[in-house]
């Protein structure tokens, strides 16, 4: 399929070492998937869903130790410690290698090597790029032909170029011992071994287009974020664009595909998707921020996805997908996950393949439920009710705002605007959250996720801090406005006081608004907050006491809050650039 030697030289290293019985190149093509979709049914690999209600879906199961990512077991592996960074797990680059070939020598031995060719973004377009990912897992392969684009358009766009990224994946023993995900941001070189599940193997998603792309855009003078996209069109059919960085399993994809509440749906607003996890931001000609999304499917949450909670989300998930880790209706051979709908499958398996009815279920035991917390679907973009038009040009959106977000249940305003660029880039660092099902570990902690990228920066966060700042620099009174929002304050029982997900729109208007300098506010020591008439409350069953007490800025709260920012700059050192020290300084001041 090809006659670039870099690439034929690494798929002979890579043959050498895992030794194959065969070689199979991924063509793009509907035929070749087809069949594999057939050879993975007959293995069991995948179990084919109910063609009528749910054609082209497939529900897969992974091992119950390998159901989300391990930051634990993921390495930068650069030549420098320093440029790892104090955030990630460092390693050298030649002994990693070395460990890695050793777990994998061999290991394809009865099996087919997949090479599948990918592009991130639209083939040909100036900000995409390209990988090529070796695999033995066909879920892997049918996952990657719907999350990038596949097949051999994509080698002929990369001609004789050196320019693409090497993923290699080996399923080995999925021993969780030996599990490791490797980054090597000098070779543009990634190695996964003993994992089959999403964010570990699926290797252009966080691997490629946040760890390596990220160091990519540290050195070539771009942006690499774990953001959505969204166009937001008002009356006039104007769309504006905004990117927002939330954590995993923290609103990205709800977000992205809200639909707004009827009275401004009436009026005429909409939403569109461009993007649900991640963003690719350049200077454009014109000087402002563009953004492209990567991806060309969604990888979300299942739990927790319904009609009312995200239509769109769900829609998306009615062909062509595929599941992972959900409950199989077995009277119907359809899936089923908690907060699908009110009527649980009386006759089920659970996500690991055991018999399952309602009344097994505990609300407290997670270990109870029919659908994994972090089970996930697998769904083309093009599924999207509200994909936007620019979703697959190569030119990108330019951003009005940027958000910050996460799971506060105290301290973080419902919303707020930073006062200046350099001011975004203080909020962005310091921002922390509640952690959730995505990665394994804890569950609810909270901890410092700077711009939500914790797991995902290729370098040391502290030059991360510093690009960012050197971005807003070179956009100057063209950069984005920068928001940080909290969708999950509790009240004194522990429920969520804001509704959330559509009426998010609510909160979105105020931020355009902002841009527009059309909105009022209140200036606090942490920036502008709204003033409880600034949100238009129409139609909802919420009083302006209410939503005061999610929107005060409490200085005792925040006098605490400065000092964990303080605890958690001390990690930086030197690399803590002194205008974010200086930004909390002036924080401390102003409490
Ligand atoms: P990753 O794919 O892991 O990066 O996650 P994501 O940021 O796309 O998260 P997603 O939109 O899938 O949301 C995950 C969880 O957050 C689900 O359980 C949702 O129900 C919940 N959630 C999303 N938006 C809101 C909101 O506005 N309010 C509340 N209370 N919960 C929300
Ligand atoms: C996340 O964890 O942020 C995800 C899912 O989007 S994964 O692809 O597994 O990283
Ligand atoms: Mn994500």
């Amino acid at each position: 399929m090809t006659n670039n030697k870099n690439v034929l030289t690494w798929i002979n290293e890579m043959k050498e070492l895992v030794k194959p019985d065969q070689v199979m190149w991924i063509d793009g093509s509907e035929e070749q998937l087809e069949a594999l979709r057939a050879t993975a049914v007959k293995t069991g690999e995948m179990i084919k869903l109910n063609e009528e209600l749910l054609p082209g879906c497939y529900l897969h199961r992974t091992r119950p130790n390998d159901v989300a990512r391990v930051e634990d077991r993921t390495f930068i592996c650069t030549t420098k410690e320093e440029d790892a960074g104090p955030t990630n797990h460092w390693c050298a680059p030649a002994e990693m290698y070395k460990k890695l070939y050793d777990i994998a020598r061999g290991s394809y031995q009865g099996r087919t090597m997949y090479v599948i060719p990918f592009s991130m973004g639209p083939i040909g377009s100036p900000l995409a790029k390209i990988g090529i990912e070796v695999t033995d897992s066909i879920y892997v392969v049918l996952n990657m032909a719907i999350m990038t684009r596949v097949g051999a358009k994509v080698l002929d766009t990369l001609g004789d170029s050196n320019d693409w990224v090497r993923g290699f994946h080996a399923s080995c023993d999925i021993d969780p011992e030996k599990r490791y995900i490797c980054q090597f941001p000098e070779d543009n070189t990634i190695i996964s071994v003993n994992s089959a599940y999403g964010g570990n193997v699926l290797l252009g998603k966080k691997c490629f287009a946040l760890r390596i792309a990220s160091y990519q855009g540290w050195k070539e003078g771009w942006m690499a974020e774990h953001m959505l996209i969204l166009g937001l069109e008002n009356p006039k059919g104007e769309v504006k664009y905004v990117a927002a960085a939330f954590p995993s399993a923290c609103g990205k994809t709800n977000l992205a595909m809200m639909i707004p509440p009827k009275y401004l749906r009436e009026k005429g607003y909409k939403i569109w998707t461009v993007g649900d996890d991640i963003a690719w931001m350049r200077i454009g000609p014109d000087g402002r921020l563009y953004a492209i999304n990567p991806e060309n499917g969604f990888f979300g949450v299942a739990p927790g996805t319904n009609e009312k909670s995200n239509y769109n989300a769900l829609e998306s998930t009615k062909k062509n997908t595929i599941f992972t880790n959900v409950a199989l209706n077995l009277d119907n051979n359809t899936v089923w996950w908690e907060g699908l709908d009110k009527n649980p499958p009386e006759n089920a398996l659970e996500w690991k393949g055991n018999p399952w009815n309602p009344s097994m279920f505990v609300k407290a035991d997670k270990s109870t439920y029919a659908a994994h917390p972090n089970s996930r679907f697998t769904a083309p973009a093009v599924n999207c009710p509200c994909i936007s038009s620019e979703f697959d040009k190569g030119a990108g959106v330019p951003i009005s705002a940027i958000i910050f977000g996460g799971r506060r249940a105290k301290c973080t305003p419902l919303v707020y605007q930073s006062k200046s660029w350099e001011n975004g880039v203080f909020i962005g660092s310091a921002m922390a959250s509640e952690t959730t099902a995505a990665a394994a570990g804890a569950v609810g902690v909270v901890r410092r996720d700077p711009m939500a990228m914790l797991p995902f920066c290729g370098y040391n966060m502290g030059d991360y801090f510093r690009h960012w700042l050197e971005m807003g620099e070179k956009l100057g009174d063209k950069a984005p406005k920068i928001f940080n929002v909290n969708w999950f304050r509790t009240d004194d029982e522990g429920n969520f006081v804001w509704p959330g997900f559509g009426d998010n729109m609510r909160v979105l208007n105020w931020i355009i608004d902002r841009c527009e300098g059309k909105a009022d506010a209140t200036e606090t020591a942490i920036g502008y907050v709204p003033k409880p008439e600034d949100i238009d409350l129409t139609d909802l069953d919420m009083d302006m006491e209410t939503l005061e007490s999610i929107l005060t800025v409490d200085s005792e709260t925040w006098k605490k809050e400065a000092a964990e920012i303080e605890e958690h700059y001390k990690k930086f050192g030197d690399k803590l650039p002194a205008e974010l020290r200086k930004q909390l300084e002036t924080l401390k001041a102003n409490l």
